[in-house]
């Protein structure tokens, strides 16, 4: 991956945007034979002409795993094979434009040629890459691209994941081991774009706000490529589209906004999400309009001190989920009707934040919750580690370069959470979580770090370097199973220690208890709605009494919605301590959460 600026691609008066979305031809390559496409060469030859393979026909965006009847395909560990044909407009010849190919996400490493030469490599899912292709193009003709995906984890990939061989009665197989919890879907699992942009262009923006009073202070800094001088001009939009402020200069610098509309989080405002854009030009010294590129930014401040994260200066409480992205047939697959039916959702509880547990989530997401004020926490897709490694190291790092160039001028993000459930008592645990925050502070300074720790408060190694402590725990289900009387007190002790031992904000990250929709036992019995009902009143109480010491500042209910796992026999067809079916369905613990979120908003704001 380049080091180069990663915006969204946006169509301007000097950009243009095609989606490669659509039915794209897939092969799954051989567990046997994993490198035989590439002996063949079937980036050149086409996968049509690929000796007795069955040419599928695949959605992008989608996960594979769900979409055939073949429990092979749902299994595959290894390579499969993506490749579609697309025409690249005469207009674009003669280098008129920079053209680029662009994919969202393709999970979990992706090589990418176009017309049979190689173009790029990427390694980690849930992050998007690119590269300018203008040399591999025909002009006013057809073009084919051609993906080699591969969704093996090993002891160093993110997440990490191990392979065993196993006798099966088919013969010999590969199987993926993972001990994390929520199914490894592999796949194109966004959009793929090719877009334009002028030569002379706009590579990266990082907008950064404060407040003087009710003046917003807007810094920018613009950086792009140009082998001419330039101008960089900087206008500020309002939501109407109307040109608030404008700066003329060299690509960085402010601007003041008076009376400023703030972004603020759902619940605490009426008017949340409040967004600006700031629209930057190059011009030439005679005025032409080089590049334009639109960047959507919100206005407010974040701070933080040993008890508390405030928002232009109020302390936040979070009162939300961790979720997933996963939906039936698509797995991790972009799809806009349950991105918004989730945000509604959320609204509808009256949720002001989520976790992204436990990866980056795409674009699309993100938008939506800078849009309506749900506050993020932006998790890197780092997952119950347990072997810390330089190597793994390096790439855990990328992970967080990578996520914090996509998402650094996103009001929503309020934390960068570097990793989910590390064993982070062990050997090595303290050096490799102490660079990986250092590494995060260097690159952004304006939003605390945390990390969802699941060892005990003493055990821990990496708490020390994070700026705001999350936990979670599972009282009366992984735990002293059933004993619902066993709930409050541990909260309350245990959230205590951890402040105790850091002096720091305290999250409870995750609770929840798998619950089968429909199913109902008096009084409450594990598995049942009464029992999740019964564990929530039971942990809100505690919150209660945490609250009110002043340091206490979330809590995160596991999981918005049920959601697809590995084989287990712990799990029935998948997580199910969603308050929301997979169908996006309330169970009885969505209306209790509700009552909840609501009065907590009353009391709050
Ligand atoms: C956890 C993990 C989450 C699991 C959850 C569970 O601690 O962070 O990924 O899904 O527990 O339900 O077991």
């Amino acid at each position: 991956v380049a080091p180069e600026g990663m915006l969204y691609p946006r169509e301007s008066e000097t950009r243009e945007v095609i989606s490669l979305n659509g039915i794209w031809n897939f092969v799954v390559s051989p567990m046997n034979d994993p490198l035989i496409g590439f002996r063949q060469y079937w980036y050149k030859t086409g996968l049509s002409k690929v000796p007795n393979a069955e040419v599928l026909l695949m959605p992008v965006p989608s996960s594979y795993n769900d979409i055939t009847q073949d429990q092979s395909i749902r299994d595959h560990v290894g390579l499969v094979w993506y490749e579609r044909t697309f025409f690249v407009p005469e207009s674009w010849a003669n280098n008129r434009s920079r053209v680029l190919l662009r994919f969202s996400s393709v999970s979990y490493a992706a090589q990418v040629w176009i017309n049979g030469d190689l173009v790029m490599n990427h390694e980690i899912g849930h992050l998007p890459f690119q590269r300018d292709i203008n040399s591999l193009l025909n002009f006013g003709k057809l073009n084919r691209v051609t993906v080699a995906c591969d969704n093996t984890l090993l002891q160093d990939t993110i997440p990490q994941g191990w392979v065993t061989e196993i006798e099966t009665d088919d013969g010999r197989k590969l199987s993926q081991n993972y001990n994390f919890d929520f199914f490894n879907y592999a796949g194109i699992h966004r959009p793929v774009m090719l877009h334009t942009t002028p030569w002379t262009y706009i590579d990266d923006i990082t907008i950064q706000t404060e407040l003087k009073g009710t003046t917003g202070i807007v810094h920018y800094n613009v950086t792009y490529k140009s082998s001419e001088d330039v101008i960089c001009i900087a206008i500020l939009l309002d939501k109407d589209g109307n040109n608030v402020v404008k700066e003329e200069g060299a690509g960085e610098g402010y601007l003041k906004v008076h009376s400023a509309n703030l972004w603020w989080p759902y619940l605490m405002d009426p008017n949340p999400g409040y967004m600006y854009t700031l629209q930057v030009e190059l011009r030439s010294e005679q005025g032409d309009l080089l590049d334009v590129y639109r960047q959507p930014f919100g206005i407010r401040t974040l701070s933080w001190t040993n008890t508390s994260v405030l928002i232009n200066d109020k302390p936040l409480y979070l009162h939300g989920f961790g979720r997933h992205e996963d939906t039936d047939i698509r797995g991790k697959g972009v799809d806009l009707p349950t991105i918004i039916r989730d945000h509604n959702l959320i609204k509808w509880v009256g949720g002001n934040a989520y976790r992204t547990s436990h990866y980056p989530y795409c674009d699309e997401i993100m938008d939506v919750a800078d849009e309506m004020g749900i506050m993020i926490i932006d998790e890197c897709s780092s997952v119950n580690t347990d072997y810390f490694s330089y190597h793994l190291l390096e790439k855990h790092k990328d992970s967080l370069t990578e996520l914090i160039r996509r998402d650094k001028n996103r009001p929503g993000v309020i934390m960068w959470s570097i990793a989910n459930e590390p064993y982070s008592q062990k050997e090595g645990a303290d050096l490799y979580f102490g660079e990986i925050a250092q590494h995060v502070r260097n690159l952004d300074r304006t939003r605390p770090i945390t990390l969802a720790i699941s060892q005990s408060v003493n055990g821990d190694k990496a708490g020390q370097y994070l700026d705001v402590i999350s936990f979670n725990r599972y009282n009366s289900w992984y735990s002293n199973t059933g004993r619902l009387n066993m709930i409050t007190n541990n909260v309350i002790d245990e959230a205590t220690n951890w402040y105790k031992r850091h002096q720091k904000p305290v999250i409870m990250s995750e609770y929840g208890a798998d619950t089968i929709a429909g199913l109902h036992i008096s009084p409450s019995f594990v598995w049942s709605e009464e029992f999740q009902v019964s564990m929530m009143a039971r942990h809100f109480k505690a919150f209660d009494a945490l609250r009110a010491e002043g340091w206490f500042i979330g809590e995160f209910i596991w999981n918005f919605a049920d959601f697809k796992t590995a084989q287990t026999i712990t799990r029935v067809g998948g997580n199910k301590k969603g308050i929301f079916t997979r169908e996006r369905q309330p169970k009885a613990a969505a209306h209790h959460l509700r009552k909840r979120y609501f009065s907590l908003a009353n009391e709050l704001y």
